[in-house]
């Protein structure tokens, strides 16, 4: 094993060797490289804090450091989004940096079917650029792809789409971003013409009406769900979602429509307004186009055929409809029972429908709101060069290409002029041999991803396949050609923006183990083992690129051209976008909490927000007498994470879940069945099988079962459908049968 840091052999030496004197520099920049001690400003002995790398709530954790090193943690207690507070996971944090199958060096698979093997970084770095290369120039320039993700630092996501595109001549990448978030930036793209979630967090405290669809805070953000708690105003908390979850079990109302229904409970929603003039004329009047078409549509979404479409009893769906109709502020928030649907843009804008229609927008307690999955998937939305040119512009704009141009002092033509392929297409684009290297940061599809037998198959038929991720354990680095040892949170540094769009900054703490390297440090080197090095001259350290983001953020709706920098950040616990500069360089606003359209202004020409709809169409694999269960899949508790290489290493959170995979199902189809609670059964879609143990519940509702998404077999089961618009997958609804496993 080389030692990074010896003046002869390590790494800045095999690099001097092959590509000159410039990046030896690169290589001492201990923040952003991962190599080095924690940066100097940070005492030896004292307590930093950041947030947390997990979800999208993005709490502050206080870091305990001995001799420069973290020793421990506790929630911030003045830092206004979790004011104390910390879930299993955040506590957890720092134990799972520390794990035998960490990845420390990297591993090259040298012919297919052989062993990874460990190599040195010089030769990683050198077979990642010759083989991309040799790709490239016989398949040509697009025939290499990435797929990153919303957990790794926003300064990195700009890198990595930066290097990728204007550096290696690429054109598609995508993030699991898609699998998540998708839905939610389209349907506000659309409606209020950006990608702008409205809300702040202090809205969960200020609502008299709280309206969940499709989103089980309790455990999947449950800071978030603490802040509902300390609503003083005795909130009705209404819950749509088909199981009867932890957070159904706290709300005040629990609608539990038949799955994908959604869209026409909330259009039969909107026509009982309308018909007992529960709407806001002026409003709508004032900032919104496309009302007289919207009304007229409703019109068919009765009562009778509403609560035929949802399985609902009129009065629940009435009773819904008045108690949106006598709330003063009114707040409706979606996660992924909304997002990944095939239907999922359209539901999202029912919801937003009706905020506007009633008025429920841009005051205290109110908005439209998608709530974000992981720590830095807003972060991803507006910086990562997939489907939004740097800083949340249009790829197809000329004029943003040209101002990006000019702030990165990059050749215009450099910048393709359409967005990257989403996820799916760059599957099916490796399925059609179009696409024929790989390059994965910071995501596991071979567990993750849609369908997965289909899925692992056209993985395999790459000609080559490279994982960055912190550990070589996952089921996606097993399949890799290439593996790079990545460091984590707590290990580099950067910044994360939260749901209510907060930047917050992270911060080394711990060493990367072994050779592991940051991402930063992996794509700076990458870019110059590929000869483009001095493109990213500029892009000096996470906090240089943060400067160049900030330029690129100049008169968009994210500009955050008033925050100085990460000390900024970290003085003012966190700042929300937008923040710009006034003319005469001071903020316009210094308060710590803002929400969006206060002013009734939204981003289209018009400055009005549009009413969409569309037609419900039913679901894609309805149950059948073959597979006549629906099966719904999602998060299982507090204290997983996706898919698991993390909160799997923590000795604590092993003990608050269940260790092995399950299937929750309703008592009487188990009865009818034969099947007694905690035995095993097999679960079987068309595409796949697998065998779990029966969680016997009266929270599922007959003809459905559920299953966590955190055990890799689940998407065994999935079916590769997405929404048209946002090509968002949708995971949570597909038929399969249940049968006991019967003793031998
Ligand atoms: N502990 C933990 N927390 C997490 C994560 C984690 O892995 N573990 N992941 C993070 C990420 S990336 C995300 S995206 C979020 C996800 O957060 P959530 O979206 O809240 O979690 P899910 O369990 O995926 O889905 C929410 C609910 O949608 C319901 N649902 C399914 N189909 C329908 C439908 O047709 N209509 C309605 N109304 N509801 C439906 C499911 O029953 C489920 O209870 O969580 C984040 N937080
Ligand atoms: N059936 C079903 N499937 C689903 C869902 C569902 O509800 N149902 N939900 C979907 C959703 S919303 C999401 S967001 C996805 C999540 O799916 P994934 O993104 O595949 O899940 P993670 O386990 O978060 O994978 C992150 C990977 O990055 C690694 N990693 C962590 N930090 C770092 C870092 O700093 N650098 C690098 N290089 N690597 C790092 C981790 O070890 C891990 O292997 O799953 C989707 N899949
Ligand atoms: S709620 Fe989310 S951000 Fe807060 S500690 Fe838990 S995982 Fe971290
Ligand atoms: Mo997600």
């Amino acid at each position: 094993m080389i030692d990074l840091n010896a003046p002869t052999t390590g790494i800045g030496a095999l690099i001097r060797r092959h590509h000159g004197p410039l990046t030896r520099d690169l290589l001492q920049k201990p923040a952003g490289f991962g190599l080095g001690q924690v940066p100097e400003r940070t005492a030896p002995d004292a307590t930093t804090r950041m947030v947390c790398g997990y979800c999208s709530t993005g709490c502050s954790l206080n870091v305990h450091l001995r001799d420069g090193e973290a020793i421990g943690l506790s929630p911030t207690t003045d830092y206004t989004v979790n004011l104390g507070m910390a879930c299993p996971k955040g506590w957890e944090a720092l134990t799972v940096l520390d794990a035998p199958d960490r990845a420390t060096q990297p591993l090259l698979r040298r012919e297919k079917g052989g062993r990874l093997q460990p190599v040195d970084w010089d030769t990683a770095l050198g077979t990642f650029t010759d083989r991309m290369q040799a790709i490239q120039s016989q398949h040509g320039p697009h025939s290499i792809a990435f797929l990153s993700t919303g957990q790794i630092p926003t300064e990195e996501m700009a890198l990595l789409g930066a290097l990728f595109k204007f550096g290696m001549g690429g054109m598609h990448g995508d993030g699991n971003t898609r699998q998540c978030m998708a839905t939610s930036v389209v349907a506000y793209k659309q409606s209020f013409g950006f990608d702008a979630p409205p809300y702040t967090y202090k809205d969960f405290e200020e609502s008299d009406t709280l309206v969940f669809i499709g989103a089980n805070p309790c455990l999947a953000h449950p800071i978030m769900w603490e802040r509902v708690m300390r609503n003083p105003h005795q909130p009705e908390i209404i819950v749509i979602d088909p199981r009867c979850t932890e957070t159904a079990m706290n709300a005040t109302q629990h609608l539990a429509p038949a799955p994908k229904s959604d869209m026409s409970l909330l259009y039969g929603v909107a026509r009982l307004l309308i018909d007992s003039d529960s709407i806001d004329h002026e409003y709508i009047a004032a900032h919104t186009s496309g009302f007289e078409e919207f009304v007229e549509f409703v019109q068919t979404f009765t009562l009778e055929r509403v609560a035929a479409d949802t399985q609902l009893a009129p009065d629940e769906i009435t009773r819904l409809a008045k108690t949106i109709a006598d709330g003063e502020r009114v707040s409706f928030w979606w996660t992924m029972g909304v997002n990944q649907s095939y239907q999922g843009v359209r539901t999202a804008q029912a919801i937003i429908n009706l905020a506007l229609m009633t008025g429920n927008i841009g005051r205290p307690g109110t908005g439209a709101n998608s709530i974000t999955g992981q720590c830095n998937a807003m972060g991803s939305r507006l910086f990562s060069n997939t489907t939004n040119l740097l800083g949340g512009h249009d790829f197809a704009n000329e004029a943003h290409r040209r101002k990006v141009a000019g702030i990165l002092e990059i050749d215009e033509a450099r910048i393709p002029h359409a967005p990257s392929w989403a996820y799916n297409e760059i599957i099916e684009g490796i399925l059609r041999g179009k696409i024929k290297g790989l390059w994965v940061v910071c995501t596991n599809p071979a567990h993750s991803w849609i369908n997965q037998s289909q899925c692992r198959d056209i993985l395999d038929r790459l000609d080559f396949l490279v994982v960055q991720d912190m550990y070589h354990s996952t089921e996606t680095a097993d399949m890799a050609d290439l593996v790079l040892p990545a460091a984590g949170w707590g290990e580099k540094d950067g910044t994360f923006v939260n749901s209510e769009r907060r930047f917050g900054v992270i911060k080394k703490v711990a060493k990367a183990p072994g050779q592991a390297l940051s991402d930063f440090a992996i794509f700076k080197l990458i870019a110059h083992y590929w000869g483009c090095g001095e493109m990213f001259r500029a892009w000096d350290t996470p906090e240089a690129v943060f400067q160049i983001m900030k330029r690129l953020s100049m008169d968009q709706p994210c500009d955050i051209t008033g925050i100085t920098d990460y000390r900024h950040l970290d003085d003012a616990g966190g700042i929300q976008w937008p923040y710009p500069k006034d003319e005469g360089g001071r903020m316009k606003d210094e308060s710590n909490e803002r929400r969006l359209f206060e002013d009734g202004s939204y981003f289209h020409a018009d400055s009005k927000a549009k009413f969409l709809f569309e037609k419900p169409r039913p679901l894609p694999e309805p149950p059948s007498a073959a597979f006549p269960f629906i099966l719904l899949t999602g998060r299982g508790t507090a204290s997983q994470w996706h898919t698991q290489t993390r909160t799997s290493k923590s000795a604590v959170l092993r003990k608050l879940y269940p260790n092995e995979i399950y299937v929750e199902m309703n008592t009487t189809d188990a009865r009818k069945l034969g099947i007694r609670p905690h035995t095993m059964v097999r679960v079987e879609s068309q595409r796949g099988k697998l065998s779990a143990r029966a969680f016997v519940t009266p929270t599922m509702k007959p003809g459905q079962v559920f299953i966590p998404m955190h055990f890799e077999q689940a998407n065994r089961l999935t079916d590769a459908v997405f929404d048209p618009y946002s090509k968002q997958p949708s995971y949570k609804a597909c038929a399969v049968r249940v049968s006991p496993v019967r003793a031998a």
